[in-house]
């Protein structure tokens, strides 16, 4: 395959910053069919679309359908062919999972004054063990996380925040903490590491996508000071095999920024 969706400078960013949003990565009409699935399923909650009344929390979250009528147009999205091309850039092909749709979950956010509880920085855990998931350094089960946007984001719509370079740290705290890794109670001074990075907003228009690094540092934000409902699916591309952290030359993006930062690199 011809590799041709994310540019040198993109690549650099990425290793740099440890995320490259992919503008447009999904049509207009696959993401308006996936929205009008989100309503439905808000509306089995009494959450309706053209009724603000019905907005009584910060945020509501629904499993991304994946199955049936509902999850067909997720099917489309998640297999959008300049995401399926990034991927094989930033993990390498044959090394991640071939989902046919998007997973995860979908936090809605909406208008409203109060805190939504869930806005911590964090990373994302990949892996079970016993009672706990975990992350480790190897980035065992996630090869990248992925915000799609399925509505326009701007600054007052409750944009995810994420510390530029965060990776970065991350991997530092990660190498020390060996094969098991962390769990979320343990994962403080990780997320210590990277309190002085700038912070970026995912913004952007419903069909971006951001593509993360697994151990980029995030955050929801709140209050929405918006005045229509943000919608984001913000699941893991699954990595097949841990990444080895073997040879830095022969590395793509991903696992090459980790043995990076663990060379000392920003
Ligand atoms: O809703 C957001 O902006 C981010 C949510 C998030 O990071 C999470 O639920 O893990």
């Amino acid at each position: 395959m011809v590799l041709v969706m994310l540019s040198v400078a993109e690549i650099t960013a990425f290793l740099r910053d440890g995320f490259v949003a992919i503008r447009q990565a999904v049509p207009p009409q696959v993401v308006d069919a996936c929205v009008e699935v989100v309503w439905a399923r808000l509306a089995e909650r009494g959450v309706q679309r053209d009724d603000p009344s019905s907005w009584t929390a910060p945020v509501v979250r629904i499993d991304c359908p994946e199955r049936g009528h509902d999850g067909r147009p997720f099917a489309q999205a998640g297999t959008a062919r300049p995401l399926w091309e990034a991927y094989d850039q930033l993990i390498g092909p044959g090394t991640w999972w071939k989902r046919q749709g998007v997973g995860g979950t979908i936090p809605v956010r909406f208008p409203h004054p109060a805190d939504p509880g869930d806005a911590g920085w964090h990373i994302e855990t990949s892996f079970q063990s016993g009672d706990t998931w975990r992350t480790n350094i190897r980035s065992r089960d996630r090869g990248l996380l992925a915000l799609f946007l399925f509505t326009d984001v701007g600054l007052r719509d409750a944009p995810t925040r994420v510390r530029v370079g965060s990776h970065t740290d991350a991997a530092r705290v990660l190498e020390a903490a060996g094969e098991d890794g962390l769990d979320l109670a343990s994962a403080g001074p990780l997320l210590e590491a990277s309190a002085a990075r700038p912070v970026a907003h995912v913004t952007g228009a419903a069909g971006d996508v951001y593509l993360c690094h697994p151990f980029l540092v995030h955050a929801a934000s709140w209050p929405h000071r918006g005045t229509t409902p943000r919608i984001m699916a913000q699941p893991g591309v699954a990595l097949l095999e841990p990444f080895r952290l073997a040879d830095r030359e022969r590395a793509y993006p991903v696992e090459r920024a980790i043995l990076s930062a663990l060379e000392g690199g920003s």
